[in-house]
């Protein structure tokens, strides 16, 4: 199954390491035909070209839109050497047999990142080039596409292992790169088309990413897991600089986007911020007057769920800050930015990731959500979703006071992101209570009360923090019961999307117990 490489066709974009791998193949024999800017490339330093206009016979046309898609190149990529047709076809019409094809494609994603205008990314739109690949890597039986420039090197000790031939196999594996390469080009374009047409829905669309890390493992050891990224520029864990520590897992990953997509929820004018997350649920969020302030509250929502955190910051991590997380155990801190001195801090602890976004997430920004399941995957417009003061309907006979007020607000951006059934108990601009993915609502509730209770005598407080609290639930209530234990749990004042064929007879509950309550309208269903 060894194939020897006699003719390579070079026609790359990214010029990176072009020369070396021209020079390499001409020493070793191999002729190579190239197209416009490739083969005068190649030509001004001395390697030996054939222009595929002089095989075409045609010239390279239409600001070259038009140069490869032609039968002397396509018939050389895609004919059989082992049929009798095909070769006769080869010869009896002048077509040259290919056997390495060297292409990287118009840079149309880099266009797209760089806001150009909707003419400049179609004209980036490459269509030769990946008809000339998808023809390689469909007669991989003998031919190489090489569609990164981290295969040349390989390549070439490929032929060099086999006397200027390669294997099946390894063919067989530049074939699945490049397909792997086609479809996410593909769907880069796709995607592009649907923002250009502003149309957020999640219909008609081919998804890819890019693979960006294969990892050690995924959820669990016995799990093979990679990490891939979409493209999006988006502030977060994809686009983040990693300082210090090992590399991220599949889990890390996962929390601290969980982490930095919820502090992102506050905004600058909200001041600053923490979120420490554990299995993808916030175990507390809390503002401050300073990070240092909204560290140490949040910390003290659930100190025990806490070691082994993410945090999350909304602000520029400082000296303070960085020294109160250094007490305890923590994975992956996440900032828009880090002063150096901080930096120095975390440096000592070798075990620590920092990572730094230069920015803080958008919650606004639309986007998609994916979920798998058996035998397909289901997509969804991210839940950007969010209620201002003016949109809450007070349904109680008590208003909410001010204060109750902005701990509603918080707890409800908050339950956004916390796993349904979702209660969150928050005071002072802080959690005090999460009760996080039960299948009853009314467990949330107590789960979240019970653990404040503990936390509370942990910090050896004479009563549980949820009294006085404001209480958020993802969704409504469908019987009283819930809210009656938020009630019980000293909650004063409630925040629901309401919509339940019971609201009243919540209501009722509410202004018997002497809860303030109010509506949002919308729910937050995460799961
Ligand atoms: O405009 S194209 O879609 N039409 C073609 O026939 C064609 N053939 C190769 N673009 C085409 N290419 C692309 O040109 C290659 O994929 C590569 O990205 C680029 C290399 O052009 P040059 O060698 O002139 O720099």
């Amino acid at each position: 199954d060894l194939h020897k490489v006699s003719r390579a066709l070079i026609s790359v974009s990214d010029k990176t390491g072009l020369i070396d791998l021209g020079r390499a193949l001409a020493d070793r024999g191999i002729e190579i035909l190239s197209t416009g800017g490739s083969a005068r490339a190649l030509r001004d330093e001395g390697i030996a070209v054939k222009d595929v206009a002089e095989v075409t016979e045609f010239p390279e046309m239409m600001d070259g839109r038009v140069k490869t898609l032609h039968p002397r190149i396509h018939g050389g990529l895609l004919a059989l050497r082992d049929n009798d047709a095909h070769v006769e076809a080869m010869t009896g019409h002048g077509i040259p047999e290919i056997d390495l094809l060297v292409v990287n494609l118009y840079p149309f994603e880099e266009t797209v990142a760089k806001g150009a205008d909707y003419a400049t990314c179609i004209e980036n739109i490459d269509i030769g080039g990946p008809a000339m690949i998808r023809a390689a890597a469909k007669n991989h039986g003998f031919v190489n596409v090489v569609t990164d420039v981290a295969d040349y090197e390989p390549l070439l000790a490929e032929l060099d292992a086999n006397d200027g031939a390669t294997s099946y196999a390894f063919r067989q594996q530049l074939a699945l790169t490049a397909y792997a390469r086609t479809g996410a080009y593909d769907a880069a374009v796709s995607t592009w088309m649907a923002g250009a047409l502003g149309d957020a829905a999640p219909r008609r669309r081919a998804f890819a990413g890019e693979l960006a890390q294969t990892l050690r493992y995924g959820e669990n050891p016995h799990q093979a897991a990679a990490f891939y990224r979409d493209g999006s520029d988006r502030p977060g864990v994809a686009t983040a600089t990693q300082h210090q520590g090992k590399e991220l897992s599949y889990n890390n990953i996962n929390d601290t986007d969980a982490a930095f997509e919820l502090v992102s929820e506050f905004l600058p004018g909200d001041g600053p911020a923490c979120a420490i997350i554990k299995h993808a649920n916030p175990c507390g969020v809390a503002k401050g007057e300073t990070l240092l302030e909204a560290y140490r509250k949040a910390f003290d929502c659930d100190r025990t769920s806490a070691f082994g955190g993410i945090v999350a910051l909304n602000g520029k991590l400082d000296v303070e800050t960085a020294e109160a997380i250094s007490e305890i155990f923590t994975e992956v801190v996440i900032a828009p930015g880090a002063d150096d001195a901080a930096r120095e801090i975390f440096a000592k602890k070798k075990n620590l990731r920092l990572l730094t976004t230069g920015g803080m997430a958008n919650p606004a920004e639309p986007g998609l959500t994916f979920r798998q399941v058996s035998g397909g995957f289901l997509v969804q417009d991210k839940d950007t979703g969010m209620v201002g003061l003016d949109e809450l309907k007070v349904v109680t006979k008590r208003a909410p006071t001010e204060a109750e007020m902005q701990d509603l607000l918080f707890a409800w951006k908050v339950a956004k992101h916390v796993k349904s059934n979702a209660i969150v108990y928050v005071k002072d601009g802080a959690t005090v209570g999460v009760g996080a993915g039960q299948m009853s609502r009314v467990d949330s509730a107590l789960i979240a009360a019970k653990k404040s209770e503990r936390m509370a005598e942990a910090l050896g407080l004479s009563e549980p923090l949820t009294k006085g609290s404001a209480v958020a639930s993802d969704a409504f209530f469908p019987f009283p019961d819930g809210l009656l234990e938020a009630a019980a749990a000293g909650a004063t004042t409630v925040i629901q999307p309401g919509g339940s064929m019971r609201d009243a007879e919540v209501i009722a509950a509410a202004d018997e117990a002497g809860l303030a309550m109010v509506f949002t309208g919308m729910r937050h269903f995460r799961h």
